[in-house]
């Protein structure tokens, strides 16, 4: 029997798609932005974990490695496949199993789309406050797999500190069933946060227990207008105390940024009237019914700051509509880049006190390997986690801009590591970043990170060639 017919035994054949259906393959093999496309001998969507672990023995037995994958929106290449290899999609296994609004906890599959998660909350009158840009297709055991971050971290951190507990699939075709809902469970070791940020390379997260929070019922949104990176710094700080720490988003973006969002995107508007070298968006929210503390602490924090000169003008949110708009400002300028060319992109983080230092560095060196390049630079400045990225000089050739990809991530990952920051802050490893892992990972943490490798998936079944496989050859 061949593989594919094995597979369909176990899954039915109407969830094997052949690798050579290009029509009905296509969705899982291209990668959002086309920098990697898979090849694959299949791509198989199980409906339990029971068939996960069943798909999993099958293809060990056959020598056949497995790609796990989510939504399939990640850009480091970690759910790419080559050929010869299974991809396992969740997409089938979208339930729900529980939430519990008592226990501030819900329990769901894999494959449920982070904004069902985020829905499936409200419903129960809570708050799932995982929120990123790709919601509306990413699964959240992809968000777990490879621990992503998103606007909301600064208050509430990144998808492993919102997990309790996990289901997982194991190499050897066994389930660990460790889908604690307990606060506190102090009993050996956290296998939990292995498999989180592992990027499919040590099993398959089939379901999870997440934790939960009352819902945010008032939010201050607001745009400022700055100078300069070592202003907005201040602002941050300034603004956490103010709010008594309820700042839940501290978003930085440039100037050119900001103004592609503005020209490309249909209804986008800059809301000062003159333009800013710099602009944070800041939400600070609460849950009390009428907490009319937390806007007039803002609007004090933000005047005394005009009149010392840290801020340059500032538009508080009047009401949802303007809050929506001025949070899509921010997310909008993701896909406005696309506009301005070719981009070469960066996902790095350093403490956040020395954010602007880094800009100021990784700038200057940039422009220093690419003159006429243009910097297109945002992030999560609350996080310490910038998008440092570069746009194609205006007008220039695309393909030769985009030739230099390597050359300006190696310079701007030098300058992040020699500040004790990190080469991949919320994106991952993939195999995009193979070589700064062994450039820049602790000799004896890869050593400890290899030997886990082999323990959990001695015959290499899960994900090889990704985030740690190097350092084992
Ligand atoms: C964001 O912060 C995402 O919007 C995407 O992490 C960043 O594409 C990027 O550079
Ligand atoms: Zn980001």
């Amino acid at each position: 029997m061949s593989l594919i017919q094995s597979l369909a035994q176990i899954v039915g054949a109407a969830n094997v798609i052949a690798g050579d259906d290009a029509a009905r393959v296509q969705k899982y093999t291209d990668e959002l932005r086309r920098r990697y496309r898979s090849e694959c001998a299949a791509v198989v969507l199980p409906g339990s974990a029971d068939e996960v672990a069943a798909v999993v023995r099958c293809c060990a037995a056959a020598g056949t490695s497995i790609v796990p994958q989510g939504g399939n929106t990640g850009t480091m290449g970690g759910a790419v496949a080559r050929a010869g290899q299974v991809i396992v999609n969740l997409a089938r296994m979208n339930r729900v199993l529980e939430v519990d609004a008592v226990n501030d906890t819900m329990r769901v599959q894999a494959g449920v789309i982070l904004a069902d998660v985020q829905a499936a909350a409200e419903a129960a009158g809570r708050f799932f406050p995982l929120s990123l840009g790709a919601q509306g297709s990413c699964q959240i055991g992809g968000n777990l797999a490879t621990n992503a971050g998103g606007i909301n971290v600064l208050q509430y951190g990144n998808a492993r500190d919102l997990a309790l507990g996990l289901e997982v699939v194991l190499a050897d075709g066994r389930i660990w069933r460790g889908l604690n809902s307990l606060r506190k469970n102090n009993t050996g070791y956290d296998l939990k946060n292995l498999f989180i940020g592992s990027e499919g390379t040590l099993g398959i997260i089939t379901a999870a227990v997440l934790k939960l929070y009352p819902r945010p019922k008032m939010r201050v949104v607001c745009l400022l207008g700055v100078r300069a990176p070592e202003d907005a710094l201040a602002l941050l700080g300034r603004l956490r105390d103010a709010t008594s720490d309820r700042l839940t988003t501290f978003e930085l973006m440039a100037n050119l940024a900001v103004q592609s969002a503005v020209r490309y995107v249909p209804g986008q508007s800059d809301p000062f009237a003159a333009q800013h070298d710099w602009y944070a968006l800041v939400v600070a929210d609460s849950s009390a019914e009428d907490d009319d503390a937390l806007p007039r602490s803002v609007e004090a924090a933000l005047a005394r700051a005009m009149e010392e000169g840290v801020l340059q003008d500032a538009v508080i949110a009047g009401n949802e509509r303007q809050a929506r708009q001025l949070i899509l400002l921010r997310e909008d300028i993701v896909e406005a880049q696309k506009f301005e060319g070719g981009s070469i992109k960066h996902d790095v983080a350093v403490a956040v006190a020395k954010v602007p230092e880094f800009i100021a560095r990784a700038t200057t060196a940039m422009l220093e390997a690419l003159p006429d390049a243009r910097p297109y630079v945002y992030g999560h400045m609350g996080d310490g986690n910038m998008h440092l990225n570069l746009s194609q000089p205006a007008g220039g050739d695309t393909a030769a801009f985009l030739g230099e990809w390597k050359r300006v991530n190696d310079i701007v990952h030098a300058i992040a590591c020699d500040m004790d920051g990190s080469f991949s802050a919320e994106h991952g490893v993939g195999i995009a970043k193979l070589e700064e892992m062994r450039r820049y990972k602790d000799a004896v943490e890869l050593e400890l990170c290899g030997r886990v490798k082999g323990m959990l998936d001695p015959g290499g079944v899960f994900n090889p060639g990704k985030v740690v496989e190097s350092v084992l050859r």
